[in-house]
């Protein structure tokens, strides 16, 4: 292929912080021109959270606005609302994840930039939904988690509502923005006509809890939920329970401990026990008599003891590194994988070679790691670049729109730019 996919598609990246940055950074990958409009002398506050090396953005902000240029303008001036006005003009989508009310006090709600510009696709992501009772809250990922049934879900019935390590509120909602952003592309190329595509994290984080939603109704239904490390010795409620390690779908499952875990915390290994797949399991892990014995041969006789039967796996799996141990499973078809450490994962050589994790160029860091793309494409491979500094291109974007050196020196002075 001789272009990226997105290639010729202007996006004004209205964004901050994490779910609509990584929503736009993605359509950078794949080839749009995707410009970062930031607030002058601040920037995405990204750039200065978290920061590991003293006045050099982040890497909060550098993971997450690769392959973008930035423009920093205050749009609350008339001349900034006017350069804003031009841009919108001429571009395709424009993505913003404001706090509610935001982009109307500003004067670019979504009646007024259709008018600008009818083409335009809008996204726009909020904590809630508009019709929510939530609707005006901020909202950041971790609260997303809780309200869209991930917390309440997750972690041990022993201890509290707990937060996942992988956004989803954040990222996981830029990606749904995205999905939705490139729907209304394709619309547009029959009707010639933009349209709004909202996505409220609460929302997107509930579409990844579906198989929760599923228990909830099978358990008001049957009063248990089998595949649960409650049933049959514990008890249920009237809510669907945390269930610790337990696999989601039918197939039991659980971390367990391999040889180093004293020392190592990731020393683990997630361990599925498909009912298909039981004989050559039994076999793998050196208790061939199990196959036969009725207290161990149907998923219905192995529940009321399946910890012990993880105990007793885990006894085999003492003498064996997670490594060693799936390098035994895997030749038995146990579903199977080690719990990767961010070190690893971050080291992997084979996560590398894929580009899922990539070295980028940086003009203050020398080179920065950062999650390259997780698509891969059989015609098209994305070049991650590193992410701008602020107002980088600011001048360069004004004399794109048509603005003089002397206007440009103008609005300088002025704080606009
Ligand atoms: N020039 C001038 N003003 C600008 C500007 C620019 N270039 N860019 C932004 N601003 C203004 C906004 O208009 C807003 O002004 P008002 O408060 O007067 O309307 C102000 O800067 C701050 O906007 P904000 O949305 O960033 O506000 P915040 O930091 O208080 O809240 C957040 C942050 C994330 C809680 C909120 O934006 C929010 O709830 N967003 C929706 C959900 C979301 O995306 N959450 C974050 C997910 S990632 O963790």
């Amino acid at each position: 292929m001789s272009q990226p996919p997105l290639s010729g598609i202007k996006v004004i990246d209205f964004t901050g912080v994490q779910a609509g940055p990584a929503c736009t950074q993605m359509m950078a990958w794949f080839g749009a021109d995707v410009l970062k409009v930031e607030r002058v002398g601040v920037g995405d506050v990204t750039r200065r959270q978290l920061r590991d090396i003293p006045d050099v953005d982040a890497l909060y902000f550098t993971q997450l606005n690769s392959n973008k240029r930035s423009l920093a303008i205050d749009t609350k001036t008339t001349e900034g609302k006017e350069v804003m006005e031009k841009l919108i003009r001429d571009a395709d989508v424009l993505v913003e994840n404001f706090a509610p009310g935001a982009m109307d006090r500003m004067g670019l709600g979504w009646k007024h930039l259709h008018e600008l510009n009818p083409r335009l696709i809008f996204g726009s992501v909020k904590g809630f939904n508009d019709d929510s009772p939530w609707s005006d809250l901020k909202v950041y990922d971790n609260v997303a988690q809780c309200a869209g049934g991930a917390a309440s879900t997750t972690g041990f019935w022993d201890g509290p509502p707990t937060i996942s390590g992988a956004a989803l509120g954040d990222s996981n909602t830029g990606m749904h923005l995205l999905i939705g952003i490139l729907t209304a592309l394709m619309a547009r190329q029959k009707t010639g006509v933009g349209q709004k595509v909202s996505v409220s994290m609460q929302d997107a984080v509930l579409n990844l809890c579906r198989v929760k939603l599923r228990d909830q109704l099978r358990l008001e239904r049957v009063g248990y939920l089998e595949e649960y490390p409650q049933y049959p010795n514990g008890t249920f409620g009237d809510t669907v329970p945390r269930g610790g390690n337990a696999g989601g779908g039918g197939q039991p499952g659980w971390v367990l401990k391999c040889k180093g875990a004293d020392t190592d915390p990731n020393a683990y290994i997630y361990f599925t026990i498909q009912e298909q797949n039981w004989a050559r399991t039994c076999e793998a892990i050196a208790r061939p008599e199990w196959v036969d014995d009725p207290a161990y041969a149907t998923a219905e006789a192995r529940q009321p003891h399946i910890f012990e039967i993880f105990d007793e796996i885990e006894n085999w799996l003492a003498d064996k590194t997670k490594y060693e141990a799936v390098d035994i499973l895997r030749r038995y078809e146990v579903p199977t994988a080690p719990v990767m450490s961010m070190k690893e994962i971050a080291y992997d050589p084979a996560l590398r070679a894929s580009g899922s994790i990539v070295e980028v160029a940086h003009k203050q860091r020398g080179t920065y790691l950062t999650v390259g793309s997780p698509v891969k494409f059989s015609d098209f491979t994305p070049q991650i670049t590193g992410s701008p500094l602020l107002g980088e291109h600011t001048d360069d974007v004004l004399t794109e729109l048509g603005y003089n050196p002397e206007a440009i020196a103008d609005m300088h002075a002025k704080g606009v730019v």
